[in-house]
C-alpha cells in the first residue's frame, strides 16, 4: 500500500487538530494518512481521528502502537517492528502477543510489518522501544540485514522530532536495493522534503501538521 506513497501526513490522535486544518490535509495532495503516535494512543482517540478522516476520500491507514486501540475501517495496518532494539518485545514480542489474542480476525492482505530503525537517539520511541544508538559503520549492515537477509518489504528509518543526517541516509539508500524506504523526522519545508525524498522512497511527515498547516502543506513536492 506504501509503494505508490510518495508523500504521507503523519496524525498524532493523542494531539490537536482542527476541522479547518484537518479538512486542509486530507484534500492535499498527500498519498496517505497514517494515524499513529508514540504516547498516549487509545481506543477512544483513533476512534476519533479515524471518523474524522473517514470524511474525506484519503486513503487511511493505522500504525499500530497499542494493540488495545485497534479497530476495523482502515484501509491498511502496519504493525512496527524496531530493528535496533535491545529487547525483543519491540521487535516481535509484541506482535506475537497481538497475534495471540487476534488471529483469528487477522485478513492478512491488509498487514503489513514496518520494521524501524530509529536513528534520534532523543526520541519517545527510542526510549520506549528500548532502542541502541546505531553508528554510520554498523547501520549498512542493518540495512543489509533489513534489505537482503529479512527481504523486508519496507524499512523506515525514524529521526522523529528532528532532520536527519543526509550522510547516514545515503548509506540507507546505498544499501537498500530492493526494500522500500520511508524516512520520517523533522520535515517542515519544501527543501527539507525534497531533500529526504533523494533518498527515501516515502518521506513521512508528522508533528508539522499540529503545529503550522501551512508548513505542512508546503512539504508536499509533487
Ligand atoms: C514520526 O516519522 C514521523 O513517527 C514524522 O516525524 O513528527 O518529526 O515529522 P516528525
Amino acid at each position: 500500500m506504501l509503494k505508490d506513497a510518495k508523500h504521507i501526513f503523519k496524525l498524532d490522535p493523542a494531539k490537536e487538530i482542527s476541522d479547518e486544518d484537518l479538512e486542509k490535509i486530507a484534500e492535499s495532495g498527500t498519498d496517505l494518512i497514517l494515524v499513529g503516535g508514540t504516547d498516549d494512543v487509545t481506543e477512544d482517540n483513533v476512534l476519533y481521528a479515524l471518523s474524522r478522516v473517514r470524511r474525506f476520500s484519503k486513503s487511511v491507514a493505522l500504525e499500530v502502537t497499542n494493540r488495545n486501540a485497534v479497530m476495523p475501517g482502515f484501509d491498511h495496518y502496519f504493525i512496527p517492528s524496531v530493528f535496533n532494539t535491545s529487547n525483543i518485545k519491540w521487535q516481535h514480542g509484541l506482535m506475537l502477543e497481538a497475534l495471540e489474542e487476534y488471529s483469528h480476525l487477522i485478513d492478512y492482505e491488509d498487514i503489513s510489518m514496518l520494521p524501524y530503525i530509529i536513528l534520534n537517539e532523543d526520541c519517545k520511541a527510542f526510549e520506549k522501544a528500548e532502542a541502541k544508538p546505531v553508528t554510520a559503520d554498523e547501520l549498512p549492515h542493518y540495512i543489509d540485514m533489513v534489505d537482503k537477509l529479512y527481504k523486508a518489504e519496507y524499512l523506515y528509518i525514524e529521526y522523529s522530532g528532528i532532520y536527519g543526517d543526509p550522510e547516514m541516509m545515503d548509506i540507507v539508500r546505498n544499501h537498500a536495493d530492493n526494500t522500500h524506504v520511508i524516512y520520517g523526522g523533522g520535515i517542515s519545508s519544501k527543501e527539507q522534503a525534497r531533500e529526504m525524498s533523494q533518498y527515501a522512497n516515502t518521506i513521512v511527515v508528522g508533528n508539522i501538521i499540529h503545529e503550522d498547516v501551512k508548513k505542512a502543506l508546503r512539504t508536499i513536492i509533487k
